[in-house]
């Protein structure tokens, strides 16, 4: 059972990026709660972050004063319901600097999002012999959508491998990026490296042939201002769960003049203009991609989350996280038999931490902290490809968010310098 007691030592929790911690920890009633005895230190939002209270509240809310289908009914409870649920589309639109509310297309998470693109906008334009080009760094899910696609159409897989300090490989950016290539699939933000990747450079490269940039900016979208316009891509997917929402909620974003033409990928009501024996017509966008009852609960609670996010500013959050991520990658290299993976310098990268102990396996390093109460997440990432690239099995990965500070960094460090000492090293 959560305890309300929090027994972190107490402190201001503001350090000089505007981001009060110990304000923010009180919305967040998970983050009382004791793990083994510990108070829990919550180091895996990369996986999913917690939720504040005004999340949980507008879900209750919903479902207790105005719960209804949407799009269909014309009764008092239907209007509200939709009213609702469009109004966080226009939220979303505005958070990501969207031109067009339309483009903003619900799905359950990033991974229906990069889905449909692969299959709805991959199976109608690319063909035998095209290029499909991906990162060495990507999360599985902007890995097999296209992996798939290329075997079905028996296309070309290539890949931008990565430095060693874990950042793209540009410098043979023409060879990989031909005329053959019609996509270009990269994470904004590396889920394992925390590498913020250049997507601007790769859309204008991406265009300059042709082919479209598909970005995934599932760990970029929480932790950093995003602008789809001015980051010039075609399309934008990540996951309302890492982001102070609901889970079951995803956005996949797309240029209108692209979504238009492109086919559905999932059919039934709500979806269609006119159906009959002969003829099946689609909707206008955004309906045409949202076929049957969407999350409307989880949506709604989505717009909580980017109320919280846009009070607190997407500017500081950005700046607490290099200041905790700096005080996160200085500590650790002090620490024997530490190494952390991916760039040192927190201004290139976000606040996913991964390490490797030199004696000791991730999964008992992650099994060991959360008998401190300290949550990390251990093993490939749903990154196989970069962890055989780094030629590593797996990693330890502390990831930082709004609610974490650099005491939890201390709590971290002392309780892996007390593992080495537990193990006899
Ligand atoms: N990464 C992690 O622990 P979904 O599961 O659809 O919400 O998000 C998938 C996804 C896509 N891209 C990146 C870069 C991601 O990090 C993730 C999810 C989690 O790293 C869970 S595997």
């Amino acid at each position: 059972m959560p305890t309300k007691t929090d027994k972190r030592t107490t402190g201001s929790g503001r350090n000089d990026t505007g981001i009060d911690t110990n304000a923010v920890r009180a919305d967040f009633p998970i983050l009382t709660r004791e793990i083994n005895g510990h108070p829990l230190v919550y180091l895996d939002s990369a996986a999913s972050s917690q939720k504040p209270k005004a999340v949980i509240n507008s879900i209750v809310d919903y479902y207790e004063n105005y719960h209804s289908n949407v799009h269909r009914g014309l009764h008092t409870l239907a209007e509200k319901a939709t009213n609702a649920y469009e109004n966080v589309r226009g939220r979303t639109a505005q958070f990501i600097g969207a031109p067009h509310v339309e483009e903003v297309i619900f799905t359950r998470g990033a991974t229906e999002s990069i889905n449909a693109i692969a299959s709805a906008w991959g199976d109608d334009n690319v063909g035998e012999g095209d290029e499909i080009v991906i990162t060495e760094m990507e999360h599985h899910a902007n890995f097999v959508p296209w992996y798939a696609l290329a075997k079905r159409k028996n296309a070309i897989l290539k890949k931008i491998s990565i430095t060693t300090d874990g950042q793209l490989d540009l410098s043979n950016l023409s060879e990989i990026i031909t005329e053959r290539t019609k996509v270009v699939a990269v994470s904004h933000m590396s889920n394992v490296l925390g590498t913020i990747n250049p997507i601007k450079e790769l859309a204008q490269a991406a265009h300059k042939v042709g082919a479209i940039l598909v970005a995934d900016g599932a760990q970029a979208v929480p932790h950093m201002p995003v602008n789809v316009s001015e980051l010039g891509v075609d399309f934008y997917a990540f996951s309302s769960h890492k982001m102070l929402g609901p889970t079951g909620v995803g956005v996949l974003w797309g240029k209108k003049e692209i979504l238009e033409k492109m086919q559905p990928f999932l059919y039934g009501g709500e979806m269609i203009r006119e159906v009959s024996f002969e003829k099946v017509t689609w909707a206008d966008l955004p309906n045409k991609f949202e076929a049957g009852t969407p999350n409307i609960a989880d949506v709604i609670g989505f717009e909580a989350a980017l109320d919280y996010l846009e009070n607190l500013g997407m500017d500081n959050i950005r700046r607490h996280e290099i200041d905790v991520t700096t005080y996160a990658i200085e500590q650790l290299s002090k620490l024997k038999g530490i190494t952390i993976q991916g760039p040192h310098d927190a201004t290139m990268r976000g606040g996913a931490i991964s390490f490797t102990d030199a004696d000791i396996h991730p999964h008992d390093i992650s099994t060991f902290l959360d008998s401190k109460g300290i949550a990390v997440r251990a093993g490939h990432h749903c990154a196989q490809p970069l962890m055989r690239a780094m030629n590593i099995i797996a990693t330890a990965r502390a990831s930082f968010y709004i609610y974490n500070d650099r005491k939890d960094v201390d709590t971290l460090c002392n309780a892996l310098t007390q593992m080495r000492s537990y193990f006899g090293l």
